[in-house]
């Protein structure tokens, strides 16, 4: 155990940096386990004060510190393990810092360190103060300049910004030196040195200026960048004409990484990318794959003026990039790949992350108040809630209003480090509304619950609409006030035809209800005809809404709803339902065969849209299930999924198998969404046949795989061996490893196909292949591909009730908190929920929380999580 508790940070401290460095100049001299950083930092007081100057600063081994040119004695200085602290500076001076780091034996993956024998860096959050002393606090904005020196061996030397110099040296060496012209905060700096490929194209922004761009991976692999530069010059013209915005330096340079704890990083000119975020070509990758890479990459570029140009004051306004950053990668892969599906994606993405922290404990505020390690703070709340926020406040104060906000946003705030207050302040005073109301869905934490009942009166002709609002209790929070929510709705008739309405006066087929107080009614004319209400379209609000519809209603919405999301929606809630009451030892089967009738009827619908059926015959998820009704038992709610998912698989046999067979795909491979959506039904096809596991399916599975021209195929019919099991599964798996053992990337898949195996062997096989020779644990992507997969999508078999999931993972979390505490503290959420199953499981999650935090030498980020979860 601990022995000194770490103190929280809280917001309410926020002060002023008190020194600001307007410019440094950094000298690296790199070498894998010798790397000397000089630093010359111009430093100047902040307001009146006589503090000492005190510099973030761990595991550097100071060499020398100079002030204006005079080197400081050991007296003249404090060090130890977090700071350099020098008392008595002058108002403005120069501080020349001279340290030593060995990034070769980082396995922490932040700061400087080693990846495929390269070095590149990731300073988010707070990782600058493994590289040199510095006020390592996102509200110092400095110009830097970086010149790197090192061995020939690392031809490619890369850091923020432009190259304004480079040449050779004596004994094999050569140097770079870089500028970058916009102040930045030490987070957004970037190096990279090593031997890479490079895919190089230009592009021509709005004013007519020539920007070159580059994509730097492993030596071999540029053809694989040709889709990830693709969607960085649509990235780029989008975001000149949805917001405005042109990119600002003459060069832009990703470079892609194998070891990374998180998916990519928007260093200033420099984003560094998780490889598996990056490299695509139809062989390797999937439909899943490329679709990530499109919204990554358009992320991080978006973080140029969301993030980089503007950036945060503090840690807490962390969402003031994430959750704006996420809102426009959102809106441009809708632009992309259809507006529809993209929100079913996003929002089962939300409701599966973001829903599930918020009933759990470590539901926290969009903008929380406290935090021990900001690492952890990288979350579903921070990132998707945020994003669901600001589509909230474009709906209340209407598209117009909102890009008007944005822009003053940018005029106002460009250069700076910032607030949300300031940002709200921008649409308030944009759309000449009073804001104060909407600044509750950052403060509060909690997934408000609506609850929706409509009166229709006949004789009237008139609909009223009673919503109330509610939201539960969260740690730290006990208390709740009432937010601004707004419910899009509309009616449709018994018939599923679209009904129009008045609304004060107004006729209209739609509306926006904004719930303000904990009640709110409306009332609607004009209702001809007995409605069904079809509410909260587009998810319109990120809240868990009941409405008082009936199974027949459902089947209207799911049958002709004009708003794709509420149809899908529709669908959704009938097999939860239909789940849920198995599951409770209640089986409607006269429902379930009603179900699968109506699925029949959507999947010959041929106005769909093929990627919109597959999304429609994906049953909810195991871990969704579990989130709806509590105490959960996972192995009742898989059992009872399959149950449905076999209703399905015979009844609509035929029609699966036809699907199966016409959507066969002839001729080149495109990515395009189109083309994805078709290959997304003939798996979901395929995925709902392998629930019923006859011979047949089997054969078709194997042939499925077998023929496979692309990867998203090849993994289609692996994902389907792997449900139905056998001997055809082990001769697929072993056929996959044989064929791509060289491919780390489709490795990774092949070990989390094993790791989401819902078959009794399954807990035993992912031991196992701990010991494979390819499982390496320092790698984030393959540590996640097994413990992460088998913890998150594997709920069967992770909540074992002997415990052994359970103790499986907490011993994989001890044993990377040595080296990697912040990927450690990304596999503890799994056990965090340990309230919301039957307590004879809960308990035995509760006890493994127990013994991590029992364990010797934990870090601060498992520490934390730890005793959230458990307080
Ligand atoms: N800002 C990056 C994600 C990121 C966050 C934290 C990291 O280390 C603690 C690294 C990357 C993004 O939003 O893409
Ligand atoms: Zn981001």
């Amino acid at each position: 155990m601990r022995t000194e508790t770490p103190q929280p940070i809280r917001l309410s401290d926020y002060r002023p940096p008190a020194f600001l460095i307007d410019e440094v100049a950094l000298a690296f001299d790199l070498a894998p386990n010798t790397t000397r950083v000089k630093a010359r930092l111009s430093v100047r007081r902040n307001g009146a004060h006589a503090d000492p100057l005190k510099l973030n600063g761990e595991r550097l081994k100071l060499i020398s510190v100079a002030v204006d040119g005079r080197a400081l004695a050991e007296a003249e200085r404090e060090v130890d393990a977090e700071f350099l602290t020098v008392p008595g500076v002058p108002d403005a001076f120069v501080l020349e810092t001279e340290v030593e780091i060995d990034p070769e034996n980082n396995k922490a993956l932040e700061g400087l360190y080693m990846s495929g024998g390269r070095f590149c860096t990731q300073c988010e959050a707070e990782g600058f103060r493994k590289i040199t002393y510095w006020p390592d606090r996102p509200d110092v904005l400095s110009r830097f300049t970086v010149r790197i020196e090192a061995d020939k061996a690392f031809p490619h030397l890369l850091s923020n910004g432009n190259l304004i110099e480079k040449g050779e040296l004596s004994g094999g060496r050569h140097y770079a030196v870089w500028n970058d012209p916009f102040p930045k905060p030490c987070y957004l700096f970037a190096l990279v040195a090593g031997a890479l490929d490079v895919l190089e194209d230009k592009l021509v922004t709005m004013s007519g200026r020539t920007v070159d761009l580059r994509i730097y991976v492993d030596p071999g692999m540029a053809p694989r960048a040709a889709y990830a530069m693709d969607a960085l010059k649509r990235s780029m013209k989008w975001d000149e004409e949805a917001f405005g915005r042109e990119y600002d330096l003459d060069l832009f340079m990703i470079v892609a990484v194998r070891d990374f704890n998180f998916g990519a990083m928007e260093n200033k000119g420099l984003n560094i990318f998780n490889s598996s975020l990056l490299l695509a070509d139809p062989a390797t990758a999937t439909d899943m794959d490329y679709e990530r890479i499109e919204s990554v990459v358009a992320h991080e570029y978006f973080h140029n003026w969301t993030g980089d140009r503007i950036t945060c004051r503090d840690w807490f306004q962390l969402c003031l990039k994430e959750g704006l950053t996420v809102f426009r990668d959102q809106s441009f892969s809708a632009d992309m790949r259809g507006h529809a599906v993209q929100r079913i994606k996003d929002v089962k993405a939300l409701r599966a992350r973001q829903f599930a922290e918020d009933q759990g404990p470590l539901a926290h505020p969009v903008r929380p108040s406290s935090y021990l390690k900001i690492d952890n703070f990288y979350t579903a709340t921070i990132y998707e809630k945020g994003s669901e926020v600001i589509r909230m406040l474009k709906t209340l104060i209407g598209p117009e209003a909102f890009r008007a906000g944005m822009d003053l946003y940018f005029e106002r705030w460009d250069g700076h480090a910032t607030t949300v207050e300031e940002f709200i302040k921008c649409f308030a005073e944009a759309s000449g509304r009073d804001l104060s109301d909407f600044f509750g869905w950052y403060e509060q934490a909690g997934t408000p619950r609506l609850s929706l009942s409509s009166a229709y009166d006949v004789a009237r002709r008139t609909l009223e609409v009673e919503i109330a609002q509610e939201t539960p209790p969260t740690p730290g929070q006990p208390t709740k006030t009432a937010l601004p929510i707004p419910v899009r709705l509309g009616l449709l008739d018994q018939d599923g035809r679209t009904q129009a309405f008045l609304r004060d006066g107004e006729a209209l087929d739609e509306t926006v209800v904004v719930l303000s107080e904990a009640k709110t009614t409306v009332r609607l004319e004009g209702v001809d005809r007995p409605p069904v209400v079809s509410a909260l379209r587009g998810f319109s609000a990120p809240v868990v809404m009941t409405t008082d519809a009936q199974p027949k209603d459902r089947y209207v919405l799911l049958a002709g709803d004009p708003d794709l999301f509420n149809r899908w929606e529709a669908g959704q809630e009938l097999a939860r339902e239909l789940i849920l009451a198995r599951a409770a030892g209640q089986p409607d089967e006269v429902g379930e065969e009603r179900f699968a009738e109506a699925m029949g009827r959507a999947l010959s619908d041929q106005a769909a849209d093929p990627a919109f059926k597959a999304l429609l015959l994906a049953m909810p998820s195991e871990p969704d299930l579990a989130l709806a009704r509590q105490p959960a038992d996972p192995a009742a709610l898989h059992e009872a999924r399959e149950a449905l998912r076999l209703r399905l698989a015979v009844h609509l046999a035929e029609d699966l198998k036809r699907l199966h067979s016409g959507l066969q795909e002839s001729g080149e491979f495109s990515p395009d969404a189109a083309s994805a959506g078709r290959r997304a039904l003939r798996n979901a096809a395929l995925e709902l046949l392998a629930a019923n596991p006859k011979a047949e399916t089997a054969e078709l599975a194997l042939g499925h795989y077998r023929a496979a021209g692309n990867m998203t195929d090849a993994m289609g019919g692996l994902a389907a061996l792997m449900l139905i099991g056998g001997p055809e599964y082990e001769a697929a798996l072993e056929d996959f490893y044989a064929k791509w053992k060289a491919e780390p990337l489709v490795v990774d898949k092949w070990f989390a196909v094993q790791a989401r195996d819902p078959d009794e062997t399954a807990l035993g096989r992912v031991m196992g292949l701990t010991a494979h020779p390819a499982f390496d644990p320092k790698n984030p992507n393959r540590l996640r591909a097994l413990v992460s997969t088998f913890a998150n999508f594997n709920p069967v078999r992770f909540h074992d009730p002997s415990g052994a999931g359970y103790r499986f993972l907490a011993d994989q979390i001890l044993a990377v908190d040595r080296y990697n505490p912040m990927t450690a503290a990304r596999l503890v959420d799994p056990l965090g929920g340990w309230r919301r199953y039957a307590p004879a499981l809960g308990q035995l999650m509760k006890a493994e929380l127990e013994r991590i935090l029992a364990s010797e030498g934990l870090s601060k980020n498992v520490f934390e999580l730890v005793t959230r979860a458990l307080g």
